[in-house]
């Protein structure tokens, strides 16, 4: 579990390029945390193109996705369980 983590932060440090250099850091603050929390909500059940929609709150695709680690242009519950995962993780230093 914990190298499936790890898998995902390092992962994560390339894909959401959006605003945060740390998967799950949506506002790229440095931070996991409740804002970040604020923000996948807001935009939750939004798809690529509609009101709410965050490019940085779509952190992963679905498990059934061709690859389930790129963002696949909606926010749902894998986005939200990522970020579940690595709430209150540091995120490593930026490049
Ligand atoms: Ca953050
Ligand atoms: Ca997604």
């Amino acid at each position: 579990m914990l190298a499936i983590l790890f898998c995902l932060v390092n992962v994560g440090g390339f894909v959401n390029v959006m605003g945060a250099h740390c998967i799950g850091d949506i506002n790229g603050d440095g931070y996991r945390d409740r804002y970040d929390y604020g923000l996948l909500a807001l935009a939750y059940g939004s798809v690529m193109g509609s009101p709410r929609w965050n490019p940085a709150a779509d952190l992963v695709g679905d498990p059934t996705d061709f690859d389930p680690y790129l963002p696949d242009g909606d926010v749902d519950r894998y986005d939200f369980g990522v970020l579940a995962q690595v709430y209150g993780v540091p995120c490593p230093p930026p490049p």
